[in-house]
């Protein structure tokens, strides 16, 4: 507001954020826009609502640490993310993926080969139900083989993590593979289709939910799916579900 923006000002910004995702609150408020403005310039707020009564000392000096006037008070970005709330709450090994779930991914992934274009259609509909509890581990995986971080797993992603699984795959071995998860033809495999792949052989869909999704699939899809025309029926509704999906989770 003073007109001096350096990239200090993001920080500033991220501590209004942070305030307000915490604690459903803005900082600063007032009838009016002047008191408003004063308040900002002076950098006055306080942890008065009560929603922040539930809330750790270490998120409010998170805050606290970044609504700073003075931009060389205020914490730098890598200050930040090693503040005491980010590091004990979120550390870094809790978004790695465990060796034991790598493997079972891995040969879930093997098994997706041989399930039928409806079962996957139905595993589908499991992913887009699941919880975030359920696919926790999952997204750990999904991000570790999605190296560029663009939400997606392209073809040299997942070749590099297969190769990393098991160093013995020829690239006609992967392809294979890449084929029998990524249903589209933009070589990229999509969180939905991820997930759908990995649920099953990791264990966490009973016969009575496949079931279920079974049921949930109407008639006329089951028809087109028999009528072997389900390249054109499954891409267009894995787009639509991937992307809401992949948006709302963690
Ligand atoms: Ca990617």
């Amino acid at each position: 507001m003073r007109g001096v923006y350096t990239n200090q000002a993001d920080l500033w910004s991220i501590g209004v954020v942070a305030y307000m995702l915490l604690s459903n609150t803005k900082p600063f408020y007032g009838r009016k826009r002047r008191v408003v403005v004063n308040k900002i310039l002076q950098g006055e707020f306080t942890f008065y609502s009560k929603s922040w009564k539930n809330l750790s000392d270490e998120s409010k000096q998170f805050v606290s640490a970044l609504i700073q006037v003075d931009s060389k008070k205020r914490l730098n970005a890598v200050q930040a993310l090693k503040h005491p709330w980010l590091d004990t709450q979120f550390p870094l090994s809790d978004r790695i993926p465990e060796k034991t779930t790598l493997d079972s991914v891995h040969e879930s992934i093997l098994a997706y080969g041989s399930v039928s274009e409806f079962r996957k259609m139905a595993l589908m509909i499991i992913a887009h139900q699941s919880t975030t509890d359920e696919i926790i581990e999952l997204r750990k995986v999904f991000d570790a083989y999605d190296t560029a971080n663009d939400g997606t797993i392209s073809y040299k992603e997942f070749h590099d993590a297969m190769q990393n699984a098991n160093a013995s795959y020829t690239d006609k071995d992967v392809e294979k593979l890449f084929k029998s998860v990524g249903t589209g033809n933009d070589n990229q495999i999509y969180y939905l289709e991820f997930l759908a792949a990995t649920l099953e052989a990791h264990g966490r869909i009973t016969e009575e939910r496949l079931a279920g999704a079974f049921d949930r699939l109407d008639r006329q899809v089951e028809v087109q799916l028999k009528l072997q025309t389900c390249n054109e029926t499954l891409p267009s509704l894995l787009n639509y579900f991937s992307h809401l999906l992949f948006q709302f989770s963690i």
